[in-house]
C-alpha cells in the first residue's frame, strides 16, 4: 500500500466490488518483473522465449475472439449525449456505472488484483499525468512496465494529490458479448472488462493518453493527438521536429523510424524517433508548439516488420519484448508474415495449433504485436525524456490515396490545415476486412480516439491555432499514388525523407511553392529525386491535381462533414472555399 489516501480509498472500493483474493501493489522493480514473469510462465499465461537469442523476451496468445480493439464496444460515458457527439458510442454515465458495475461484481474472485501506478510522460515533466490501473492480468502488468513509467516512480510523482486517472480492468470471462471499454471523462475514470487484448486493456495508451487526455486537453488548453514525433538532423547538427497523423496501415511506425537514403546518410542526415503513436502538444514559453510522447514503449504491429521495411523496429524488439499472437518457432524464437524469407517449416501458430506453410493460413495474426521499450530503439531521440518535449516545425496529415492526393502539399494557413486534417482520407487495403479501395475518412486519425464531440474537437484545433504565436505549418502527404498498372509510383520508406526535407524547407522559408486550389505544391525541381528510379516527368505527375477526381473528392467531403453535429463555421467556409477554387 502507498500512502496516498485517495488512491487507497479507491482501491479499497474497487476491491470490495471485484473481490480479489489478494492485492499486489506494483513497485516497478526488477525483482517484481522476475517474480511476475516466473509466475506467468508457471501458469502458462506467458511462454519464455529462447533467452540466448531473445533475452528477456516473452510470448503470449490472446483468445481467438480477443485480438483487436473493439470500437463497437467502446463508449464515452458522459451525462449528456452531445458531449460524446454523433461519431462516438455513448452511454449515459449513471446507467453505464450501474450496467457494467454488475459485471465487475466478484469478477476477481480467486484472482489477484494488481495495482499499477504509472506516469504518462517523462517523470521529470510538470505536464505528465498519473494513472493507476487495477487489473487481474499479469500480462497487463508486464506490458504496462514497458509502455509507461511504472511503479513507485509514479506514486512519488503523484504525492498526496487526488489527480490521477482511475482505470479498472478485469478479464472476467473474456466474453465478447459482455466486453466493454468505457470512458468517463467527467470522472477521470476508465473501465475495461472481458478483454485481455492490448489496445483494450493497456489503459494508459488509447484510453488514457488519447480519449481521456483529449478531453483534458480541451479543458486545459492543450492537445492529445494520434501522432508520431520524429526529429530530422541536418549535416550541421541542427534538428527539427515533425509530428504526423495517419490512419492505420499507412506506415506510421515506419516513418517514425525512417532510415535516410544512402546518399543522405553520407551527407550526415539522421532521423531520430521521439514517438510512434501518440503526441501530447502544448504551447511553449517561446510561443511554439511542443510535443511529448507520453509513452515509454512501442506496441507495434509485427507482420510486415522486416529488416527492409523497418530495421530499427526489428532491432528494438530483440530483447525485453513481449510478443503477442505472433508465430512461435520450434527453437522458441518468433516469426511473422513479412519478417523475412525464412518461413519456418514447422511452428505453432497464433491460435496455438501446429502450423506448416502448406496449410495456406497465416502463422501470425495480422494484428499480432510486439511490446518493446522505446529506449532500445537504435534511433531513439536524446530528447525522449526531455520534460518539455520537442518544438514542432510541421504537422503532417496523410492517407493512402491511389489517385486523388498529390505526393505532398502545404495548407494555406492553420485554419485551412485544420480543414485538411478534418477531411483526411485513406483507401482501405486488402489487409483489413471489407471492400478494398473504399475511401474512409478519419479526421486527424482521431475518429476512434477522441473522447468528446468531434465538432468541439475541430473547434479546439481552430482555437489552439489562434493561441499559438508561432504555430507549426500543416501539410498533407500521400506516399501511395499508383500508376495505370496499380503499382506504387513513389518509392516510399527511407525516400520519404526527400519529401520531409521539402516540408522543412518550407517551414524555414527556404523553398518556393506553386499555389493550387488545394494548397501549396512543391515546384518539382525542389524535391530531390537523384538516386531514385523516378524521373522528372513522373515526379510532375505525382504533384499533379486531377480536376475530375477532386470534383468527386469534394462531393465525398460534403457527405463526410454532414456527419458532425457541431461543425465549426470555419470548416464549412473552408469547404466552400475549396469548391470555389476548384471552379465547382
Ligand atoms: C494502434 C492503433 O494500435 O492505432 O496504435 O490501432
Ligand atoms: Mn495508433
Amino acid at each position: 500500500m502507498y500512502n496516498n489516501k485517495y488512491v487507497n480509498e479507491w482501491v479499497e472500493q474497487m476491491a470490495a466490488l471485484t473481490q480479489p483474493d489478494q492485492i499486489v501493489w506494483c513497485d516497478g522493480s526488477e525483482e517484481e518483473r522476475e517474480r511476475l514473469t516466473k509466475e506467468a510462465v508457471s501458469t502458462g499465461e506467458m511462454i519464455e522465449l529462447n533467452q540466448d537469442v531473445l533475452p528477456g523476451c516473452l510470448y503470449h496468445r490472446t483468445l481467438e475472439n480477443d485480438v483487436a480493439r473493439v470500437e463497437g464496444r467502446t463508449f464515452i460515458c458522459t451525462e449528456r449525449k452531445e458531449d460524446a457527439g454523433p461519431t462516438n458510442n455513448w452511454m449515459e454515465k449513471a446507467y453505464a456505472y450501474a450496467k457494467v458495475g454488475h459485471l465487475y461484481e466478484g469478477a476477481m474472485k480467486g484472482r489477484t488484483m494488481y495495482v499499477i501506478p504509472y506516469i504518462m510522460g517523462p517523470a521529470s515533466s510538470e505536464f505528465s499525468k498519473v494513472g493507476i490501473e487495477l487489473t487481474d492480468s499479469i500480462y497487463v502488468v508486464l506490458n504496462m512496465r514497458i509502455m509507461t513509467r511504472m511503479g513507485k516512480i509514479a506514486m512519488d510523482f503523484l504525492g498526496d494529490s487526488p489527480n490521477f486517472i482511475k482505470g479498472l480492468h478485469a478479464k472476467a470471462d473474456v466474453d465478447p458479448e459482455n466486453r466493454y471499454i468505457l470512458h468517463f471523462p467527467e470522472d477521470n475514470t476508465i473501465w475495461s472488462i472481458n478483454s485481455a487484448y492490448g489496445g483494450n486493456v493497456l489503459l494508459g495508451k488509447k484510453c488514457f493518453a488519447l480519449r481521456i487526455a483529449s478531453w483534458l486537453g480541451l479543458k486545459e488548453g492543450w492537445m492529445a493527438e494520434h501522432m508520431l514525433i520524429l526529429g530530422i538532423e541536418k549535416p550541421d547538427g541542427d534538428i527539427q521536429y515533425i509530428t504526423a497523423a495517419f490512419p492505420s496501415a499507412c506506415g506510421k511506425t515506419n516513418l517514425a523510424m525512417l532510415i535516410p537514403p544512402e546518399k543522405y546518410q553520407k551527407m550526415g542526415y539522421k532521423v531520430w524517433t521521439v514517438g510512434d503513436d501518440i503526441a501530447w502538444l502544448r504551447i511553449g514559453k517561446d510561443g511554439r508548439l511542443w510535443a511529448v510522447n507520453p509513452e515509454a514503449g512501442f506496441f507495434g504491429v509485427a507482420p510486415g516488420t522486416s529488416m527492409k521495411s523497418n530495421p530499427n523496429a526489428l532491432l528494438t524488439c530483440q530483447a525485453n519484448t513481449i510478443f503477442t499472437n505472433v508465430c512461435l518457432k520450434d527453437d522458441k524464437t518468433v516469426w511473422w508474415e513479412g519478417m523475412n524469407k525464412d518461413v519456418p517449416e514447422h511452428a505453432i501458430d497464433w491460435k496455438g495449433n501446429e502450423w506448416t506453410p502448406d496449410l495456406g493460413i497465416k502463422a501470425a495474426h495480422p494484428n499480432s504485436r510486439f511490446t518493446a521499450p522505446a529506449k532500445q530503439c537504435p534511433c531513439v531521440s536524446d530528447k525522449f525524456d526531455d520534460p518539455n518535449g520537442v518544438p514542432v516545425s510541421a504537422i503532417v496529415f496523410g492517407g493512402r490515396r491511389a489517385k486523388v492526393a498529390p505526393l505532398v502539399y502545404q495548407s494555406f494557413d492553420w485554419e485551412h490545415g485544420v480543414f485538411v486534417g478534418a477531411t483526411m482520407a485513406s483507401e482501405t487495403t486488402a489487409a483489413a476486412t471489407g471492400a478494398v479501395g473504399v475511401v474512409r475518412r478519419d479526421p486527424m486519425a482521431m475518429l476512434p480516439f477522441c473522447g468528446y464531440n468531434m465538432g468541439d474537437y475541430f473547434q479546439h484545433w481552430l482555437d489552439m491555432g489562434k493561441k499559438i504565436p508561432n504555430p507549426p505549418k500543416i501539410f498533407n502527404v500521400n506516399w501511395f499514388r499508383t500508376n495505370d498498372e496499380g503499382k506504387f509510383i513513389w518509392p516510399g520508406f527511407g525516400d520519404n525523407l526527400r519529401v520531409l526535407l521539402w516540408i522543412l524547407a518550407r517551414c524555414n522559408g527556404e523553398a518556393d511553392a506553386v499555389e493550387s486550389p488545394i494548397g501549396y505544391l512543391p515546384k518539382p525541381e525542389d524535391i530531390d529525386i537523384e538516386g531514385t528510379d523516378i524521373d522528372f516527368e513522373t515526379l510532375k505527375g505525382l504533384l499533379s491535381i486531377d480536376k475530375d477526381s477532386w470534383a468527386e473528392e469534394v462531393k465525398d467531403q460534403e457527405a463526410h462533414l454532414a456527419k458532425f453535429d457541431k461543425l465549426p463555421a470555419e470548416i464549412t467556409a473552408q469547404y466552400e472555399g475549396l469548391k470555389k477554387r476548384l471552379g465547382l
